[in-house]
């Protein structure tokens, strides 16, 4: 889950940015709603279906929407400690990115595609990364340029530079703030804080509100005020668009870089720091992870509907912070989530963290480029020469002529989602050389763009788009086009764990599952452990802070480490555990436990020794 607690209590927001509008479509006069449209009482699901054809959305949605590639700078006193979650605790004399060189980060960007950037001005360890008048817990107490140094001033000077938008990332889950979890204290000094990153580096484009909410430093749990959250950004920035708690971008349900195969940017779920969220989420039982947040089944029980597209965040790395360990994924992993995010309708979030040195890791520049290179052929070689505007009428298709010489590895098609999100099934069809159709690709939703890469590539001289379902009597189709799959080499594989040589499992017996207790039958030399989540495990199931115990007789047990598997919940990836030196044992004893703090049986294949 996106947030441990759910908030509580929340005050009534206004909504002064839906509306109605009105325009002519052909002879027929059709009425628009903006972002978010309610449906009469004791509608039909025939009006509602309608009335959700015509749901569109903000300017501001449209062009955050266009923007398709997005970055995020994960960087911190995290970058400089090697953890995922700080403690609130860390000494900001750590912070020290020497050579901090922001122009680096945004050139490497804006040559591979991205077109905005948003950095993590405070994470949940409530360290700032400007100079704020709210707290010293801050770059202002590093000795990093005498305490005057404040990266996301140079970060908008870079982006002013090379003509890239910017975003702020402001984390309101604090486990520094001594006032959090006190209520208003707590509210105003996020507000102050929301108030400098708005008012003292020129437009901001996107403001990122995470939704993790745990205890602060006096173990209370804080309640937000997003009511003043978003007035906040609607007096200061108003073409900013807010994500994840905010109300304009909705978080795709999981950081692993893969949108649904059924994108509905239309969906029945409000934003989760609105009030009505609460009720609505067990109404229909839902939340930002569902699977189907649209279909004809949900509006039937909804009662409004909200324009929310998708955001795909998913770092480079395992981690979000750099971890020296770690590697960069694979430019055939990249390319599957551009395929997954981009290509079903989202936008993709992409995190590169700098490394404590304040720069770009060079492996992830490299990278990063092949990415940007990747995409650019991808939407270079068109098989279509025309890609022109099509209404095509639910039940219809048209035909588009192809350079039948191309070989064809990717369907491209894109809705006017300025006329709404509409189409609901439809396949595509290729001309054989026999003269013969036949079906090459299909899919639910297409929204503002769908990728459909081929099972088979091929070559066409013509292919054709049938609208099998949809709203509405016509849909708007905006580019229907063919594209040549870049190829990759195969020297592109992925090492999640480098350097890392397991120990055999023979002999082993497992003693018991809560703590897990291994006896190894025979002496090891252990250097650590490495965690990594049973697939389908849920959620609430996964341990949140663990103990790892050995032993050396396979009978009295001594401590040897502790901590937190921090994000796992977010994003179960591989977990390791490094020891303090090499242990000779006879067994192992891990102990989990879950953010409510309750133990958790874990599974001998979920740990590997090394
Ligand atoms: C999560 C956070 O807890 C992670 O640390 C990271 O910032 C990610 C983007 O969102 O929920």
């Amino acid at each position: 889950m996106k947030r441990s607690t759910k908030l509580l209590a929340l005050l009534a927001l206004s909504l002064p940015l839906l509306g109605l509008l009105t325009s002519c479509e052909g002879a027929k006069q059709s009425t628009y709603y903006t972002q978010r449209v309610d449906f009469p009482e004791g509608a039909t699901l025939d009006t509602k279906v309608e009335m959700a054809s015509q749901l569109i959305p903000s300017e501001k949605q449209q062009a955050w929407q266009e923007l398709e590639l997005t970055a995020f700078i994960h960087f911190g006193v995290n970058t400089f400690t090697n953890q995922e979650w700080g403690d609130g605790t860390e000494d900001p004399a750590i912070f020290v990115p020497e050579h901090l060189d922001t122009d680096q980060w945004v050139r490497t960007l804006k040559d591979a595609g991205f077109r905005l950037v948003i950095l993590t001005c405070k994470h949940h360890d409530g360290f700032c990364l400007w100079q704020t008048e709210t707290t010293d817990h801050s770059v202002k107490s590093s000795p990093w340029r005498n305490g005057e140094g404040d990266v996301l001033r140079d970060l908008s000077a870079s982006c002013k530079k090379y003509d890239m938008k910017l975003g702020v990332y402001l984390s309101p889950w604090d486990r520094n703030a001594a006032s959090y979890g006190t209520g208003k204290d707590y509210n105003d000094l996020y507000i102050a804080q929301l108030t400098e990153l708005l008012s003292d580096y020129g437009d901001i484009d996107e403001v990122w509100f995470d939704g993790a909410c745990g205890e602060g430093p006096n173990g209370k749990v804080q309640e937000y005020d997003w009511e003043r959250v978003f007035e906040t950004i609607h007096k200061l920035q108003p073409n900013a668009v807010s994500a994840i708690m905010g109300e304009d971008i909705r978080w795709v349900g999981n950081e692993s870089g893969l949108g649904r195969e059924t994108e509905w940017s239309a969906t029945v779920l409000a934003p989760d720091s609105y009030p009505e969220s609460d009720s609505l989420y067990k109404a229909l039982d839902i939340n930002a992870m569902s699977e189907d947040l649209g279909s004809r089944e949900m509006l039937a029980k909804a009662g409004s509907l909200y324009w929310y597209p998708s955001e795909v965040d998913v770092s480079i790395r395992p981690g979000w912070f750099w971890h020296p360990e770690e590697e960069p994924k694979s430019l055939k992993q990249l390319s599957d989530i551009y395929l997954q995010s981009v290509g079903r309708n989202s936008v993709l979030l992409l995190n590169i963290p700098p490394t404590r040195d304040g720069l770009l890791d060079e492996r992830d520049v490299k990278r990063v480029g092949e990415l940007g290179q990747w995409i650019r052929q991808l939407n270079e070689q068109r098989a279509a020469t025309e890609d022109l505007a099509h209404e095509i009428r639910v039940g219809g298709s048209v035909v588009t002529e192809l350079d039948p010489d191309m070989q064809v590895g990717v369907i491209l098609l894109q809705e006017d989602i300025s006329r709404g999100q509409r189409v609901e099934k439809f396949h595509v069809d290729g001309l054989m050389d026999d003269g013969t159709w036949s079906q090459i690709a299909k899919g639910t939703t297409i929204g503002y763009k769908r990728l459909l890469p081929l099972e088979v590539q091929a070559k066409y001289s013509k292919i054709r788009l049938v609208i099998d379902e949809g709203r509405g009597s016509s849909v708007f189709i905006r580019h229907i086009n063919a594209l040549v799959l870049p190829p990759l080499s195969s020297s592109e594989l992925a090492d999640d764990m480098p350097g890392i040589t397991p120990i055999s499992k023979q002999g082993w017996t497992v003693s018991s599952v809560s703590p897990l207790e291994i006896l190894f039958g025979r002496e090891l030399s252990v250097q650590g452990l490495i965690y990594t989540p049973a697939k389908g495990r849920d959620a609430t199931t996964l341990p949140f802070t663990y103990l790892l115990e050995g032993s050396e007789d396979g009978k009295s047990w001594k401590p040897l480490a502790r901590g937190e598997f921090s994000n796992i919940v977010n994003n179960p990836i591989p977990q390791k555990i490094k020891l303090d030196r090499v242990y000779s044992l006879r067994g192992m004893r891990l102990t989990g436990t879950t953010v409510e703090g309750h133990g958790v049986p874990l599974e001998e294949s979920e740990v590997v020794l090394y």
